[in-house]
């Protein structure tokens, strides 16, 4: 597990694949500046590494594009998976100078969002994948209080509890390595989660 720390939102970040020494199908892109941060998970169809060639061309998309807005983002990570697999996408970008983010999310990405006074905000993500079709996106903007605690993963986990696991008094650090106890060794799927707490 990574951690990385910015002047205003903490994070861990996570990745395994299925089988030891096999290319994740999952790609993942993080970037943290003073004006934004971008999070973005890619679970490509398939696995090995036809499944890594979707998801990584988004994510490395994404990496020469991160300034951009989310819904644009969505719109040539689409365009760029013509003639490739396909691929899940979630972009979640953070403006800490109004505290909001925007969310968008086609496939099975999930995100969950704590605020310290406990409201749980879950956008529901678009069914399907990115592949090139013309596709509708719901692309969302929310307001964040600072002591947020956020959570995004592909599908390789499944959750039960999101409000307890996230409202425990704990350091992320914490929580993402009991995450990482909990779900590693037994997963099925290749695992990827962006863990992090808006401090300021
Ligand atoms: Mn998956």
């Amino acid at each position: 597990m990574d951690y990385l720390q910015s002047d205003y939102l903490d994070l861990c970040s996570y990745q395994t694949s299925k089988k030891a020494d096999h290319v994740s199908g999952d790609s993942y892109f993080v970037k943290m500046t003073s004006e934004y941060s971008l999070f973005a998970i890619a679970d490509g169809l398939g696995s090995g590494s036809a499944a890594h060639e979707s998801s990584s061309t988004v994510t490395n998309l994404i990496q020469r594009n991160h300034s951009m807005d989310v819904q644009t983002l969505m719109n040539m990570s689409n365009r760029a998976l013509l003639n490739k697999r396909g691929s899940s996408v979630a972009i979640v970008k953070y403006y800490p100078h109004s505290k909001e983010f925007v969310y968008s999310c086609v496939g099975n990405v999930r995100f969950y969002l704590l605020t310290p006074a406990g409201k749980l905000i879950y956008p529901l993500p678009v069914y399907g994948y990115l592949s090139g079709k013309h596709q509708t996106y719901h692309t969302q903007r929310f307001v964040y209080e600072v002591g947020s605690v956020f959570l995004m993963h592909s599908d390789g986990m499944q959750l039960k509890n999101v409000r307890s696991l996230l409202s425990r008094p704990h350091d992320i650090k914490i929580i993402g390595e009991q995450l990482v106890s909990t779900y590693s060794p037994s997963t099925k799927d290749d695992l990827t989660f962006l863990l992090g707490k808006i401090t300021k």
